[in-house]
C-alpha cells in the first residue's frame, strides 16, 4: 500500500517509518510512505504556507495553492507506484475533528485501497476551497483538538498497516479480531508466575486449549459489559460464542 503524506513537518513520520511493525512493513516493501512538504511548492521568497484569515480573528490559515500543488504531485507519485488515481482507490483524506470517526471497521475497509494521500493541517486549519476541490474524505480520531494532523495521520496509517495481510504474525491477527467482532480484549499474562502477590489464572497453565478459549471469551464479555455497555448492546455472537454464553448464563443461575 502507498501512503503520501502532505505535511510541513515531514521529519515527524520517522517514528512510523523507522520503528516496530510499521518500520518492518516499510523495509519489506509491503508499504511505501512518502512525505511531501507543501513549503516546497511555494513561489514567494519567504516560502509562506500560512496567511491571516479573511474576516479577522486569531491564528493563521493554510493557503490553498501550495497544498493544491502538493496534492497534484502526490497523485502523480501515487500513479507511478501503481495506484489508480480516483477516490475509490486512492482517496485524499483530511485529518480533522470535523471528520467521520475512525473505527476498526473503517480501518478494515481502508485496507482495500491502493493507497492514500493524507493531508495534515496546522494552525487554524486549511482554506475551505482547497478542501472542497481536493478532499474526498475527512477523518477524525475523536472529539478533541490537536495542534496538527500529523499524529492522527500516523494513527490512521498504523491502524491500517497492522491490518494488511502478512504484516503481522498469524497469532496476532486472531487476537485483533476481538475489536472487529465487537468485544474488548481479554487480559494477558506472562512470566513470572507470581507478581505483587498475584498469580496467573490457573486455566492458562492447564494447556487445555478449549477451556482457555472459553475463559478468554468470558473475560472479554465481563469486561465489555462493565466498561463498554454500548459495545455489549451491539454485540452479535458467533455460533461458538452463543454456546459459551448459554453455559455462562446457566452457571450464573
Ligand atoms: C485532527 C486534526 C484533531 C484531529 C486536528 C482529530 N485535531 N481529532 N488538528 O482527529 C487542522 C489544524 C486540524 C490542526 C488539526
Amino acid at each position: 500500500m502507498y501512503f503520501a503524506v502532505i505535511s510541513i513537518f515531514p521529519e515527524m513520520f520517522a517514528s512510523i517509518r523507522d520503528f516496530g511493525i510499521t518500520g518492518r512493513a516499510v523495509t519489506q516493501e509491503q508499504v511505501t510512505i512518502e512525505c511531501i512538504n507543501p513549503r516546497d511548492y511555494t513561489t514567494d521568497n519567504y516560502r509562506r504556507i500560512d496567511e491571516r484569515p479573511y474576516g479577522g480573528g486569531p491564528g493563521m490559515v493554510m493557503m490553498a495553492e501550495p497544498l493544491a500543488q502538493a496534492i497534484e504531485d502526490a497523485k502523480s507519485r501515487a500513479s507511478q507506484r501503481g495506484c489508480r488515481i480516483d477516490k475509490a482507490h486512492c482517496p485524499v483524506i483530511y485529518m480533522s475533528p470535523q471528520g467521520q470517526r475512525l473505527t476498526e471497521s473503517s480501518v478494515v475497509d481502508m485496507t482495500q485501497y491502493d493507497g492514500m494521500i493524507l493531508l495534515c493541517g496546522r494552525y487554524e486549519g486549511i482554506d475551505e476551497r482547497l478542501l472542497a476541490e481536493y478532499v474526498d474524505m475527512e477523518v477524525s480520531l475523536g472529539d478533541y483538538v490537536l495542534t496538527g494532523g500529523e499524529l492522527p495521520a500516523m494513527v490512521l496509517m498504523d491502524s491500517v498497516i497492522r491490518r494488511l495481510p502478512d504484516v503481522m504474525g498469524d497469532d496476532q491477527s486472531a487476537q485483533q479480531d476481538s475489536f472487529v467482532d465487537g468485544l474488548l480484549d481479554c487480559p494477558h499474562y506472562t512470566k513470572p508466575h507470581e507478581f505483587a502477590g498475584m498469580s496467573v489464572p490457573e486455566v492458562l497453565l492447564s494447556g487445555h486449549h478449549a477451556n482457555i478459549a472459553k475463559w478468554r471469551f468470558e473475560q472479554q464479555v465481563t469486561r465489555t459489559k462493565e466498561r463498554r455497555p454500548d459495545l455489549w448492546q451491539a454485540f452479535t455472537p458467533t455460533a461458538q460464542q452463543a454456546k459459551w454464553l448459554k453455559a455462562l448464563a446457566k452457571s450464573d443461575r
